[in-house]
């Protein structure tokens, strides 16, 4: 037998081999290549049992994702199932991986299974919006009991193998040779009456009321995640019903779910997380350069935040800065961090030592020499930032890799400070630093791939999830948050309030609004940049010369009653607004909560497509990539370009041209890009 599973017979036993890199998924052949070997076995007189065992780094990582959506082929997962479950001969599954989803669920359907210690067993599918469709939601419950297996599906993560073995999903864990130990299972059970299978042990599923109690416990989550609810439904059918009603019934669910936009939207995301880690134009076999030790140039917030990614991460980390105080300083605000996390639980004393000794101060650039990656983060001023580089150039070691963690400035024009702009590049966090996930790695013109594939190595390596992006003013992300900056501003003058403002993000799936964002970072930090550039921006100026800087001050956008958290709505600042609604001249009207969406997301997609057109993000997806973990764009909405496809990029084209008509604004026009989309009939994914 050719193709995803080798077919072999040893004493008696047959052995499936599965070899269908990358993960094992499983596609329609190695669902035929299973379904035959299976059916095989049966039929073979001189063969008594059956293992399935695999090779690569999963041992089945669940349906294949991307023939979601496609006409069905068979045999179906639940027709290779079927089979299993049905098989008269003992089935062993030999897991010594990753057994996920529809991985999972055929492990479920054998009539064994035994683990090696690298084995992770888990029904991941509630992260893509969907329940385990192939008898996951009947078989796990008589496997591990109602209760706890509900709890594994709505959660999403795996068990490790010794979890696995004492929930009762997995017979045993096989230290040594799993391959010799499945084939010695399936011979001995060869010489028994065959057990049960798992759909017939409905004693498994333990306690009913445990389960109601699970289930109600989850009322918050099942009202707005229809696969949460779902599982439920299935879980509780399983108590209820015959196994097959039950089974039909999930996989209705299942299909049901299959084509919810909050499920099409997430599995967008699995995909794009996973392209976005492609470097394009990257040539073949460009290797990432060593990395070691590494400097960061400042110690404020943005700084310090940085350095601790490192020292998480389990590299030394230098942290410099200009004079002894504003050193100690930023070691003190490392400290305070830690020393936070541990008096919350989530680190240990032993682990915040560990990660303290790794992070050394320094004074002077000089420091910075024997650094394999220095990131500075200091001032956001050309000026100032060019002379970094300069002397950077001259005291960092060569092959270093030279980065900005400036958050709109040219990376070019810093490079060009230095005799080796190969080296230079933008790493640019976002704040708090050691939490967001997103690294926009900036790509300017001299950067030499190995530099920029080093960045992008080290951002994974610090838990973060790179995007590669070009050179412009704000790169993506803050490109595009500029766009939404001013409607906010044009919203409150024209006559919504902040409240409303926010409450159409909040509905959207945001978890905050911008002005309550605004409040919490502080307002002062865009009235400087804004006083700095000759920009103006009336009401936000106006709260900042009045004394409402935010959260710390207690009075923003929003009043914050002592010791509040959560601001609520200020009559001042209805007045205040009013008042400089009236001193510019704009009439306030009503504006609905569907016109102030609009006008919040469209001029950010619309950014979007001159961000493609220009080639500052590769693809679509990375633009939502960089939403999803630098913004806290709700994953469910699959990102801006994905919602906008979603939406209609026609109906897009048209509120644009709307906008720009009714506001006078020519940058609310659509872009060439959207046009030409619209023109050919295609979405932003057709770009992929
Ligand atoms: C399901 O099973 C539904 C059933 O209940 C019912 C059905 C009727 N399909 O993540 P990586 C690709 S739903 C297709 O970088 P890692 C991935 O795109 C499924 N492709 O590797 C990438 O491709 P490329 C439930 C898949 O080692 C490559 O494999 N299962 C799938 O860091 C490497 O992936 C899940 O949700 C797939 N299922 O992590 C598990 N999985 O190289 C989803 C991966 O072209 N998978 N690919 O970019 C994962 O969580 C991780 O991939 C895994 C490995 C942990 C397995």
């Amino acid at each position: 037998m050719t193709g995803p599973v080798r077919f072999e017979i040893a004493e008696g036993i047959a052995i499936a081999t599965i070899a269908n890199p990358p993960v094992n998924a499983l596609s329609a052949a190695l669902r035929g290549a299973l379904a035959e070997a299976v059916t095989r076995a049966t039929a073979d007189p001189a063969i008594r049992g059956l293992v399935i065992v695999a090779e690569g780094r999963t041992w089945i990582a669940g349906a294949d994702i991307s023939e979601f959506g496609k006409p069905p082929v068979a045999p179906t997962l639940a027709d290779l199932i079927a089979l299993l479950d049905g098989c008269p001969k003992p089935v062993v599954a030999a897991i010594h991986a990753a057994a996920l989803g529809g991985g999972l669920e055929v492990a479920m359907a054998c009539t064994a299974r035994l683990i090696g210690p690298a084995a992770k067993l888990g029904l991941p599918e509630v992260k893509l919006g969907l329940l385990p469709g192939s008898g996951g939601t009947q078989r796990a419950p008589r496997l591990m009991g109602a209760a706890p297996a509900l709890k594994l599906m709505v959660q999403g993560d795996p068990l490790d193998a010794k979890a696995a073995v004492a929930a009762g999903l997995a017979d045993a864990l096989v230290e040594g040779n799993l391959r010799a130990a499945a084939c010695a299972h399936a011979a001995k059970l060869a010489g028994e009456p065959l057990p049960r299978p798992v759909s017939q042990r409905d004693e498994g599923l333990g306690s009913r009321d445990a389960f109601e109690a699970e289930a109600a416990a989850l009322a918050k989550r099942a009202a707005t995640e229809p696969q949460v609810a779902a599982m439920i439904a299935c879980v509780r059918a399983a108590f209820e019903k015959p196994f097959a009603e039950a089974l039909a019934e999930e996989r209705q669910a299942f299909l049901d779910l299959l084509q919810d936009p909050r499920s099409k939207a997430l599995r967008h995301v699995f995909f794009a997380e996973r392209e976005a880690a492609k470097i394009a134009n990257l040539p073949e076999g460009t290797k990432p350069r060593k990395v070691e030790r590494a400097a960061v140039l400042g110690a404020g917030t943005m700084g310090a935040g940085i350095a601790m990614c490192f020292a998480n991460a389990g590299i030394p980390v230098r942290v410099i800065e200009t004079d002894e105080a504003a050193m100690k300083r930023g070691l003190d605000r490392i400290r305070a961090t830690y020393e936070a996390s541990v008096k919350r639980g989530s680190l240990t004393p032993e682990r915040r030592a560990a990660r303290m000794a790794l992070v050394e101060g320094a004074v002077g650039l000089d420091a910075a020499g024997d650094a394999d990656i220095v990131i500075e983060a200091v001032f956001e001023e050309m000026g100032l930032k060019k002379q970094v580089f300069s002397t950077l150039d001259k005291v960092a070691k060569p092959g270093a890799v030279l980065a900005s963690n400036t958050s709109y400035l040219d990376i070019d024009e810093m490079a060009a400070a230095t005799s080796r702009p190969g080296d230079v590049l933008g790493m640019h966090f976002f704040s708090p630093a050691n939490v967001m996930r997103l690294l926009e790695v900036v790509r300017a013109k001299h950067t030499a791939p190995d530099a920029l594939a080093t960045a992008a190595e080290i951002g994974r390596k610090l838990g973060k999830v790179p995007v590669v992006v070009g050179v412009c003013f704000g790169f993506v992300g803050n490109r595009m948050l500029a766009r939404r900056t001013q409607q906010v501003e044009r919203l409150l003058l024209e006559g919504a309030l902040p409240d409303q403002v926010d409450k159409a993000l909040t509905d959207f799936g945001f978890r905050m609004g911008p002005c309550a964002m605004g409040d919490l970072a502080g307002l002062d930090i865009g009235w400087r940049i804004r006083k700095a550039t000759g920009k103006r921006a009336p009401v936000a100026d106006a709260l900042v010369e009045a004394g409402r800087l935010g959260q710390k001050t207690g009075k923003g956008y929003y009043l914050y009653p002592e010791g509040a958290r959560a601001g609520v709505p200020d009559p001042d600042v209805a007045a205040l607004i009013a008042n400089v609604a009236a001193q510019e001249g704009v009439a306030r009207r009503a504006i609905g909560q569907e016109e102030i969406l609009d006008r919040l997301l469209l001029p950010m997609v619309n950014e979007g497509a001159r961000i493609l057109e220009e080639g500052i993000a590769a693809r679509p997806g990375d633009i939502d990539v960089v939403w999803l973990h630098g913004y806290n764009w709700p994953a469910w909405r699959g990102g801006p370009m994905h919602w906008a496809d979603a939406r209609g990029l026609k109906e897009v084209f048209a509120r644009l041209t709307e906008l720009a008509r009714q506001s006078g604004d020519d940058s609310l026009a659509p872009a060439p890009l959207l046009a030409r989309l619209v023109a050919e009939d295609r979405g932003f994914a057709s770009l992929r």
